[in-house]
């Protein structure tokens, strides 16, 4: 049994997230861990809510609302959409409470022991018309690279640069569009990755795992040579700079900056499921206390690649303390809402909370993993959606499910008939799952969802093939005994199709379970054996109960109302 940590990257506390997010973080790191579950292997998947950061502090401002109480009304909603889509977290912490607090702190003071923070003054972005000092992502201009007009002062998002707010030209306020801006001289604490460039590269090197989007974004930056870079604000809200042992003159006011503490909320919300009663947080994330055997996968768009491959990577090498650091990272391109981005502030786009309006959780899980944006950004259409889960969902695997637990009902009492003996069809349904199954799993493994979906939906229509070739209804005229053994396989083969569906749509798939009476230690995914055991495993003459329809098609009068309300018309 392995011991496998599974993080997702942290959703901003500013507003339910949108569907781009889910699908590019939260919801794959959901599948692979619930998979890894039904491996039998010791599976850890935590998040948290991103809580610092100019974001929180204007968003709270916007709403009239003390920050904190902001972020503590925000966390509840992000909690409960992520329960709503049947995310599995075993903790969803927050990155301002007490342990990341302290962690930040420690790093802070470890790195700073070892020569890799240092005091500078620097030339930070004051406005003066919003009295204050303006975080990077605040400060918005032209990209000195490529020309890109709405350019961030962290980041460029036309070219993907890493940049320094003074890079930009023509600099404006993204909070008030003010041009009236200063460069003022402010103290703040660098993070000296300068220091840390060779000994970044040879742990990038010696990443194996990586998928290859992850790795080329990591050489990028390091092609590009790293720069020290500024890990303070003046903000009020975040991690505080002085605190207790370090009461450090002139930081009194200043936070750690977010991109800082965030990423050391990983470990933050683990160990707040250890005071939670989880566990042992050390043995997960110190290779000194059992943490050498751990797999850690991380999660997450592509814009986050640089900051968890070279500075975070830079904190905790840098602590030159035995810290676990990721093994896999698999990152994701955009989910595009029409062509276009989602956007929480043009409102374009379906978000977590208003697809749960609309929609249960399962529908979209199996719709934004079947279109995952992995090798490349994957388009949101209505019509997609709708071809998609019609087909997918109620045609091939819901259709099924029900006519044949329906006929059993009508034809065998409702139990699942002994009688008969497999021949050539069952046999090509077995040759089908010996070849499919194990193409399946390694598809999990290597973390290719679109593929894995794919191969689950091919099982579920060679289930379909089987019922055509075995026509039980069509024998039972003829040769009950015949019948019985497409019964048997059909109810053997809804139980296996609902095992496999547990990872992509979890609800669906315990209904089904439940349906067929398939016990909860019989629900895992370890095929060792023949297929052929699989088509007779549940006991003869079982009580089989109908389940109520899995999933009702989408009509066209719901798209045309659904693209009225979040946009993009089903022809678009
Ligand atoms: N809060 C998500 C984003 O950039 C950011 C991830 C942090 S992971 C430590 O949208
Ligand atoms: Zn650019």
């Amino acid at each position: 049994m392995a011991r496998i940590l599974i993080t997702s990257a942290l959703p901003y506390i500013n507003g339910v997230k949108h569907l781009g997010n889910l699908a590019g973080s939260m919801l794959p790191a959901d599948v692979y861990a619930r998979f890894q579950r039904l491996r039998g292997h010791d599976v850890l998947y935590v998040c948290a809510t991103d809580e610092h950061g100019t974001p929180a502090e204007l968003a709270a401002d916007a709403a009239g609302m003390d920050v904190r109480a902001y972020c503590d009304e925000q966390h509840d909603i992000q909690k409960r959409s992520g329960e709503g889509f049947s995310l599995s977290y075993d903790y969803f912490g927050r990155t301002s409470n007490a342990p990341n607090i302290r962690l930040t702190q420690h790093f802070a003071d470890v790195l700073e022991a070892k020569g890799l923070i240092v005091e500078r003054v620097e030339e930070q972005v004051f406005s003066i018309d919003d009295d204050r000092f303006l975080p990077d992502r605040y400060v918005e201009g032209t990209c000195p690279h490529c020309g890109f007009e709405r350019a961030r002062g962290d980041q460029c998002d036309n070219c993907g640069r890493l940049l320094e707010p003074t890079d930009l030209k023509a600099p404006y306020s993204k909070i008030s569009g003010s041009k009236n801006l200063e460069v003022r001289e402010t103290k703040h604490l660098h993070l000296v990755q300068t220091k840390m460039e060779a000994r970044i590269r040879d742990w990038v090197d010696a990443a194996t795992e990586w998928p290859s989007l992850a790795k080329s974004i990591a050489y990028k930056w390091l092609d590009e040579g790293l720069r020290d870079r500024s890990i303070t604000r003046d903000l009020k809200w975040g991690v505080p700079v002085a605190h207790d042992g370090t009461p450090r003159p002139g930081f009194e006011t200043k936070v750690f900056y977010v991109w800082f503490d965030a990423p050391i909320g990983y470990i933050g919300a683990t160990v707040e499921w250890a005071e939670a009663g989880g566990g042992d947080w050390e043995s997960w994330w110190r290779t000194d206390k059992g943490a050498d055997d751990v797999t850690y996968v991380q999660f997450m768009g592509k814009d986050n690649v640089a900051f968890h491959t070279v500075s975070f990577p830079a904190t905790i090498l840098g602590s030159e303390e035995p810290w676990k650091t990721v093994d896999k990272l698999k990152a994701f391109n955009w989910l595009t809402w029409y062509g276009g981005k989602f956007s929480t502030s043009e409102k374009r786009g379906v978000f977590m909370d208003q697809a749960l309006d609309i929609l249960p959780g399962d529908y979209w899980r199996w719709y934004l993993t079947a279109n995952a944006p992995e090798g490349s950004d994957a388009a949101f259409t209505w019509e997609h959606f709708q071809g998609l889960i019609n087909s997918d969902l109620a045609n091939v695997l819901g259709n099924f499910v029900n006519r044949i637990t329906k006929y059993t009902a009508s034809k065998f009492d409702g139990q699942l008939p002994a009688a008969g003996t497999p021949g050539e069809n069952e046999a090509w349904m077995a040759a089908e799952l010996d070849q499919r199954l194990p193409a399946l799993v390694a598809n999990m493994e290597a973390m290719e969802f679109r593929k894995a979906a794919a191969e689950v939906r091919a099982i579920w229509a060679a289930g379909n093939e089987y019922l055509t070739k075995a026509e039980p209804w069509v024998k039972y005229k003829a040769d009950v005994d015949a019948a019985a053994v497409g019964v048997r396989t059909g109810l053997n083969l809804v139980a296996l199709f609902g095992i496999l569906a547990q990872p992509f749509i979890p609800v669906a798939a315990k209904k089904i379970l439940d349906a067929v009476g398939v016990p909860e230690d019989r629900r895992s995914w370890n095929f060792d054996g023949p297929a052929s055991d699989l088509l007779d495993a549940l006991p003869h003459g079982l009580a089989i109960t109908p389940p109520e329809v899995l999933f009702a098609k989408i009509e066209d009068a719901q798209l045309a109302e659904w693209s009225e309300r979040f946009g993009g018309a089903p022809d678009a």
